[in-house]
């Protein structure tokens, strides 16, 4: 498997170290206690029942997720599970992991960050698609950091990650990392600041970080649509795409990793003076032309570009002769009265039918 070399960690021993760059201050990183997966059977608690029972695939999602954000969340021996079974279904993905089968629909999410009350009406709209197993879904990243349920936002979709393995799929985003859940923010908290009230920072280290690393950056669905949370890799980086899946993101910071950075951090530019991908004014990853996504799609043999990491006014935008869209879920993003939407792709042998849907 992709990303499994000879340093790949088993779930029976400690996590290596989720390590963090050097450079910071966050205190005894090294030294801090790592926790052991999968979790042993002393560990009991009476709000594992409903999550347990074997019928539990069978439960509306709906009030599985009003169940979850109001009690099940106060238990640690829940999120550690919920973490655990999520990273068992994610690190055996490849780093660009490929969708197939016979399902002809495919429905990709955006940025969330936090905003449990935009997931729950796309589920409300369309989780019935997940429990009949009709469609993929996607979701492409930044689920946490800024609004008030980040934590919500991230254990529902790493328990449907774990309880629907073949139909929902995550993508890591920017967000998914040390430097921006700790970051301060003008508008709402991040990432680790609510893990603290809830008193549950200790599980910074010990499962959200190894969570991080267990996703994919990418996914390919049905050898046609290209899902990734920025954009594609600078050209030098592009060149090295058929050594993309060798590279370990489980250990280190994928951040080291140019092509990765760029793939989370990239935005699209109708620019006509950038003619390629030139660096942007973000720090990270760059900025991309309508020639260069031509040049992009075909060398990874795919029709269509869905990107995130943009708000968009509708929550959808097209540019690049519609090669490139760019999804953005969370409603009402720090106050700025957007929509959120996600968008419903059909293989119609020939040709990609693609809607929008707003909310
Ligand atoms: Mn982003």
């Amino acid at each position: 498997m992709g990303c499994n070399g000879p340093r790949m960690l088993s779930l029976k021993q400690p996590y290596a170290s989720a390590t963090v760059s050097s450079s910071k201050n966050w205190k005894n990183i090294e030294n801090r206690t790592r926790v052991l997966f999968p979790l042993s059977d002393e560990h009991k608690d009476h709000r594992m029942k409903p999550y347990q029972r074997p019928q539990a695939i069978k439960i509306n999602i709906v009030n599985f997720a009003k169940q979850l954000d109001n009690d099940l969340l106060r238990s640690e021996v829940f999120v550690r599970k919920v973490c655990s079974d999520a990273i068992e279904a994610l690190y055996h993905q490849k780093n660009i992991q490929r969708v197939n089968g016979g399902i002809k629909e495919l429905i990709v999410v955006g940025d969330l960050h936090g905003s449990y009350a935009s997931l729950m009406k796309i589920l409300d709209l369309l989780g019935n698609k997940i429990k009949t197993k009709s469609c993929h879904f996607v979701f492409n990243g930044d689920y946490v950091d800024r609004g008030d349920g980040q934590l919500s936002v991230l254990m529902l979709l790493a328990w449907l990650r774990s309880k629907y393995p073949d139909h929902v799929f995550l993508n890591r985003g920017n967000h998914e990392h040390e430097t921006m859940n700790r970051k301060e923010y003008h508008h709402g908290r991040n990432f680790v600041e609510e893990l603290e009230e809830r008193a549950y920072d200790h599980l910074y280290e010990e499962c959200f970080m190894s969570l991080f690393n267990a996703m994919p950056l990418a996914t390919i669905w049905q050898d046609r649509v290209f899902i990734v949370h920025g954009g594609p890799p600078r050209p030098h980086e592009l060149r090295q795409w058929e050594s993309v899946d060798t590279i370990d993101r489980m250990n280190g910071d994928i951040l080291q990793h140019m092509i990765f950075a760029d793939m989370l951090w990239s935005d699209p530019t109708k620019e006509a003076s950038i003619t390629g991908w030139r660096k942007g004014k973000r720090g990270k990853g760059g900025l991309f032309s309508e020639r260069y996504t031509k040049e992009f799609l075909k060398a990874v043999d795919c029709q269509l570009l869905v990107r995130s990491h943009q708000c968009v006014r509708g929550g959808c935008d097209w540019v690049h002769g519609r090669k490139v869209c760019t999804i953005f879920s969370a409603e009402n993003y720090v106050g700025l009265e957007n929509r959120g939407a996600v968008i419903v792709v059909k293989n119609c042998g020939d040709e990609l039918k693609c809607n929008c849907v707003q909310f």
